[in-house]
């Protein structure tokens, strides 16, 4: 038995007690999808759907699973799609959940994905899978010659123009910097050709991690880079905002915002997610601190502050601070993937994980509900130890479909 279930094994009372039982040991077959199919509803538009590729031999099944506490099907993983013929590799590919449009008459208020394909010839072909009932792979650009390669770029998804339709932000490789390049939905679908959002000198392609969220305020998502602090090696946190708050005009400029440095602090041993944690819904910066020798995860919080008067998005990063201690009860940070989610519908986002089981097998998934000052005690929603999931073939992303009322 791994250590990680026999130390959090009383969290199934708790569990029991609000109602929401650790699911059983059902799971389909992982590799196997023929016989799968979904009694239910994907989740209405507003609440999150956490997104999960899984690998096959010959390509990848593509599941969600909803992490809204009401409405039924909390944290059942659901088959989307088996991507098996065609040419489909997952480890050619990464895949991005969003609310991307209506991409059929049928799939309004739903998380789509799409997938962002590797050619032979390191080309780069993008598909769309919708979210509701015809899930069959739309393909909707072929980015071939023009520099395109898709070994150096890396694709975020949010929506940058506040319509409420995820939009693909696109970090390129070129020369010693990075180019960042965004595909627009329509409401039906992706731009098939982007426009050059920014070319940056300073940002070195393959060390920026990147994100979207609305850090001004706006309603308007920017481009949130983590990167090594150059002076300690810890984390510098980078926004690179659109002064014009549209993506279809001016020049871009970008903004260091923070710094988390000295007391151990390492870019390379962190990973960040951002999210409103807190009330009054200014995003928090989540950091994942990997612990030297202890194999457990600190993670901290550092609020993102409004600074009116400052330049660029007129916020600063404040100090962080310790949410909670993950340093013992098997956690690792290493054999752990996070998201941020509300999953209890109280306007917060709780912190997600998906857990390696070892040699046990296959992963837990726990959520962390934040009070808006710190987490709650993770608990497992999810348990995929048997039907053949594997922490190492897999990998997750999660979106909140945009709500139908928004037209
Ligand atoms: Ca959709
Ligand atoms: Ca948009
Ligand atoms: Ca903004
Ligand atoms: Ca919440």
């Amino acid at each position: 038995m791994s250590p990680v279930r026999h130390l959090w094994k009383p969290v199934a009372t708790v569990l029991a007690a609000v109602g929401l039982a650790v699911a059983p040991s059902a799971a389909p077959l992982a590799g196997a999808a023929d016989d799968v199919e979904l009694a239910v509803q994907p989740p209405g538009g507003g609440t999150p759907d956490l997104t999960l590729v899984h690998a096959l031999p010959g390509g990848m099944n593509l599941w969600h699973m909803p992490l809204a506490e009401v409405g039924g099907a909390f944290a059942a993983p659901q088959l989307a799609t088996t991507l098996a013929s065609g040419g489909f590799s997952y480890a050619a590919s990464r895949t991005l959940a969003g609310d991307f449009g209506d991409i059929t008459g049928s799939d309004d208020g739903t998380a789509d994905q799409v997938v962002w394909h590797a050619q032979p010839d390191d080309a780069v072909i993008l598909w769309a899978v919708p979210g509701a009932a015809d899930r069959a792979p739309r393909l909707w650009a072929t980015l071939r010659g023009g520099g395109w390669s898709w070994r150096d770029s890396t694709p975020v998804a949010g929506d940058v123009n506040a319509d409420g339709w995820d939009d693909l932000v696109v970090l390129h490789r070129n020369g010693p910097g990075t180019n960042i390049w965004v595909f627009l939905s329509d409401g039906t679908r992706l731009a098939e050709t982007p426009s050059e959002v920014t070319y940056n000198p300073y940002l070195a392609f393959g060390t920026v991690r990147a994100a979207i969220a609305d850090v001004s305020g706006d309603g308007y998502g920017e481009i949130v880079l983590f990167r090594p602090d150059p002076s300690s090696g810890g984390v510098q946190t980078v926004v690179a905002w659109k002064q014009a708050g549209s993506f279809a005009g001016a020049a871009t400029g970008v903004w260091v915002i923070g710094t988390a440095s000295g007391g151990g602090w390492s870019y390379a041993g962190s990973r960040q997610l951002i999210g409103t944690v807190r009330p009054g819904g200014t995003p928090s910066i989540i950091h994942l601190h990997a612990q030297g020798a202890n194999p457990g995860i600190l993670v901290w919080e550092q609020p993102l502050v409004p600074a009116p008067g400052a330049p660029g998005p007129a916020v600063l990063a404040g100090a962080p601070e310790v949410w909670q201690d993950l340093r013992s009860g098997g956690w690792s940070w290493t054999g752990s993937r996070q998201v941020l989610a509300d999953t209890n519908a109280d306007g917060l986002d709780d912190l997600v994980s998906v857990h390696d089981q070892g040699a046990a097998g296959g992963e837990l998934v726990w959520r962390h509900v934040s009070t808006g000052a710190g987490l709650l005690a993770p608990q497992v929603i999810a348990d995929l130890r048997t039907g053949g999931w594997s922490f190492g073939a897999s990998r997750e992303d999660v979106a909140v479909p945009r709500p139908a009322a928004l037209g």
